[in-house]
């Protein structure tokens, strides 16, 4: 079945795909990468890697690219988005059965992530007519000013695994009606998903006649990532990833003074509140903590629910959890999939016992699940509800575990709450589940003393962001904003224009020069 869906998809013929591999291919001994079922342990196919020449003869293609793709009017560039967005849309559920055979989430969110890309390159072939910029006033008689954005260059897009689809999308697609082309690094954990997707915009933007727009260098962070990030033909390098890649990226970035989109980890937290709909906060809330396996940088990972409620809540909670089915990604009923690998697993079970110690309770959940015939060798995990100590000392909840891990603690008054929602280093997803707006508006109080996060949701889970806004985070998230709202200007540079059209030599500020 996996390799009629290849098939479907080009990849069998795809002279980057290995698909009489032996299984003992690794990047070091035979410059093959395995791309892996999670749920199975076993290898779906080989990957060759690009090496470092390779590198250097995409980058120049996309430099000289970039030179060409610039002149062409953006709502022209919406033109090719929009037969990209419709492309996709033939595909759709082949390619979301190979996102989540590749990584493991269930079948419906990897339909949905190909979704997020068709809804961003709708979205794009809207903005395409409306890079607009702003006039004001001079201070100096006959004379103009005005902003206008141009496009940046060759950028350089590095995505993790769990999204291997989409967030390279609300890149990609933004980019090229920008202008910009794409040089696309995906983690070698999904390469084959990275292959599809990008194969069919590099197909429908040759077919129009511009090459080069959308390419991929599939390789090693020694070889191709750190060339990448260092190199200054890519004015900018957007990355997504943990809090400390994001570090070393930014850091690497900075010194050469290019710009960088960062997109990094979340530690992100629901507040419950006693009149809030509690079926609604229920839902939402298993959602976001077992949706993906926990494994989304939006997952729940954090409750903290009012003392007075928190009880019933919270076996209602293990309930609902004792119900979630897991299995194969792939098959009808399974709500939840495998992780992505075992040092995942053992991320798991070592955030667990570290919980443990720390004198929290597992109420469900928190082991390796057991699976029977050929999943028996995929990365399972039963998803856990931890409840921390009454004293809510829970260091361990500091940190993102990307696992079905949800921590529970209490609170008193709505301060308080937010006070432990803002607590974490991270500032990405937050959510209040709440029946008065006063708590809701103290939840988004415009003063700032609210949420700290960039995504901040009132009766609604911590994941699962539309296109239409700008998504990202503040702290150690990164800060960047990527996908809806005004994010396109990140992949523009800002060019304040000023005219003269009088034929006196007047200075700003009045400064008197004769
Ligand atoms: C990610 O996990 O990197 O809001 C992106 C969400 C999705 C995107 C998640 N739309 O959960």
């Amino acid at each position: 079945m996996a390799n009629e869906l290849l098939k479907r998809l080009g990849l069998t013929n795809d002279p980057r795909v290995v698909m009489d591999f032996t299984g003992n291919e690794t990047p070091e001994t035979s410059g093959i990468v395995l791309s892996m079922n999670p749920a199975t342990g076993k290898p779906i196919a080989g990957v060759r890697l690009d090496d470092a020449k390779a590198y250097e003869d995409t980058t120049a293609r996309a430099a000289a690219a970039f030179k060409e793709w610039r002149k062409i009017p953006a709502p022209k560039r919406g033109e090719l988005v929009r037969r990209i967005g419709n492309a996709y849309r033939d595909v759709l559920e082949d390619l979301g059965s190979l996102v989540a055979l590749e990584m493991g989430k269930i079948k419906a969110e990897g339909i949905g992530e190909v979704q997020e890309t068709i809804d961003i390159a709708d979205f794009a072939v809207g903005q395409s007519r409306q890079l607009t910029g702003i006039t004001m006033p001079s201070e100096r008689p006959l004379h103009t000013m005005k902003e206008q954005w141009l496009p940046l260059g060759p950028m350089g897009i590095i995505t993790a695994f769990n999204f291997p689809n989409a967030v390279w999308g609300w890149n990609a697609m933004l980019g090229a009606i920008a202008g910009d082309t794409m040089v696309w690094k995906p983690s070698l954990i999904a390469p084959l998903t990275a292959i599809a997707t990008n194969t069919i915009a590099q197909r429908i933007a040759s077919e129009m006649g511009y090459e080069d727009i959308f390419q991929l260098v599939i390789g090693t962070d020694e070889v191709v990532g750190e060339s990448m990030i260092a190199d200054k033909r890519y004015p900018l390098i957007s990355a997504t990833g943990s809090c400390g890649m994001g570090r070393h990226v930014g850091s690497v970035v900075a010194g050469r003074l290019g710009k960088c989109l960062l997109e990094l980890g979340g530690n992100n937290a629901v507040i419950i509140e006693p009149d809030a709909n509690l079926d609604l906060a229920l839902k939402s809330t298993v959602f976001g903590s077992v949706g993906t396996c926990g494994q989304r940088c939006t997952s729940t990972r954090r409750m903290i629910i009012h003392e007075s409620i928190a009880d019933d809540f919270v076996a209602k909670l293990v309930k609902a959890y004792e119900t979630v089915r897991l299995g194969d990604p792939l098959a009808t009923g399974t709500l939840v999939g495998p992780l992505i690998n075992e040092q995942s697993v053992s991320a798991f079970e070592s955030a667990i016992a570290t919980a443990k110690k720390q004198g929290a309770t597992v109420l469900t959940g928190g082991v390796r699940a057991k699976m029977v015939g050929e999943l028996a060798g995929g990365h399972f995990v039963v998803p856990a509800v931890v409840r921390a100590p009454a004293s809510n000392e829970l260091p361990v909840a500091m940190d993102e575990t990307f696992a079905p891990i949800l921590y529970v603690f209490t609170y008193s008054t709505l301060e308080e709450a937010i006070e432990m929602q803002n607590s974490v280093v991270q500032g990405l997803s937050s959510a209040i589940f709440a029946g008065s707006s006063n708590a809701a508006h103290r939840f988004l109080d415009p003063s700032g003393a609210g949420s700290d996060c960039g995504l901040a949701y009132v009766n609604l889970g911590t994941s699962g962001a539309e296109i239409g806004g700008a998504f990202g985070g503040e702290k150690d998230t990164g800060g960047g904003r990527e996908s809806g709202s005004d994010s396109w200007k990140a992949y523009m540079r800002r060019q304040t224009c000023a005219t003269n059209f009088g034929d006196e030599f007047a200075l700003a500020q009045g400064i008197r020069f004769e």
